[in-house]
C-alpha cells in the first residue's frame, strides 16, 4: 500500500487539476435555423421549455450545467452565418457545439456544409466538437450514428468529437452531452 504522504500528494494534485479546470469555457453553438439551438440553451439554463422565436444575430448566455465548468455559450442565429462573421465568433472559443435537426433530412447537406465551413476555418483548429442530434422525440428522427455517418465525422482529423442524441424540448440527453463536452475540453 502507498504511504500516506503519497496519497495526500496524489489527492493534492487532483485538487490542483480540479482547480485548474474550474475554468470558464466558452462554447460556440452553431446550426441551421430551426435546429433547436435556443431551445437547448434555455433548457440548459433554466430547465424549462421556452417558446422560441428565430434568433436574429447572436446572443450569449452563461451556463453552469456541470460543476467546475462555466460555459459561455454563443448562440448564433440567422444573419451570423457568413464566413467572416463565423470566424469572428469562433476565435477564442474552447469548443464547438453543433446542433442538427435529426428529422430534417432535406437540409442535412446544408448542415454538413455549414459544419465543414467551421471545421476548415483556421480559428477552429483543434477545438473539440460536440454534435447534438436534436429532436429525437419526433417520428422520423435519424439516429445519432446515422447522422455521424452522414456528416462524415469518422474522418475528422486532429480534433476530438462526439455526437449525442437529445430532445431539447424536454431536456433529454442534454446533461450527458454537456458532460462529454466538458471532458473533451479538459482533455484538450
Ligand atoms: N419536437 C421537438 N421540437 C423541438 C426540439 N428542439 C427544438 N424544437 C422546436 O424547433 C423549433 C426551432 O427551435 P429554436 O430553438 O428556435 O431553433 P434555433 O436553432 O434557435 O433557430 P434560429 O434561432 O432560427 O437559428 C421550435 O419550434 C422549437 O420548439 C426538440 O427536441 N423536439
Ligand atoms: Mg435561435
Amino acid at each position: 500500500s502507498f504511504p500516506n504522504w503519497n496519497v495526500t500528494l496524489v489527492s493534492r494534485i487532483h485538487g490542483f487539476w480540479d482547480w485548474m479546470f474550474a475554468m470558464n469555457a466558452s462554447v460556440m453553438m452553431v446550426g441551421l435555423d430551426g435546429a433547436g439551438k435556443t431551445t437547448i440553451l434555455y433548457q440548459l439554463k433554466l430547465g424549462e421549455t421556452i417558446v422560441s422565436i428565430p434568433t436574429i444575430g447572436f446572443h450569449t448566455e452563461t451556463l453552469d450545467p456541470i460543476s467546475g465548468v462555466l460555459f459561455l455559450v454563443w448562440d448564433v442565429g440567422i444573419g451570423c452565418r457568413g464566413r467572416p462573421l463565423l470566424r469572428h465568433y469562433l476565435s477564442g472559443r474552447n469548443a464547438i457545439l453543433f446542433v442538427v435537426d435529426s428529422t430534417d433530412s432535406e437540409r442535412l447537406d446544408e448542415a454538413k456544409e455549414l459544419l465543414f465551413m467551421l471545421l476548415h476555418d483556421e480559428a477552429s483548429t483543434g477545438l473539440p466538437l460536440l454534435v447534438l442530434a436534436n429532436k429525437q422525440d419526433l417520428d422520423g428522427a435519424q439516429s445519432p450514428a446515422d447522422i455521424a455517418h452522414y456528416l462524415d465525422l469518422d474522418n475528422l482529423k486532429g480534433r476530438k468529437w462526439t455526437i449525442c442524441g437529445c430532445c431539447g424540448k424536454e431536456g433529454k440527453g442534454l446533461l450527458e452531452a454537456m458532460e462529454k463536452l466538458s471532458t473533451m475540453i479538459k482533455e484538450k
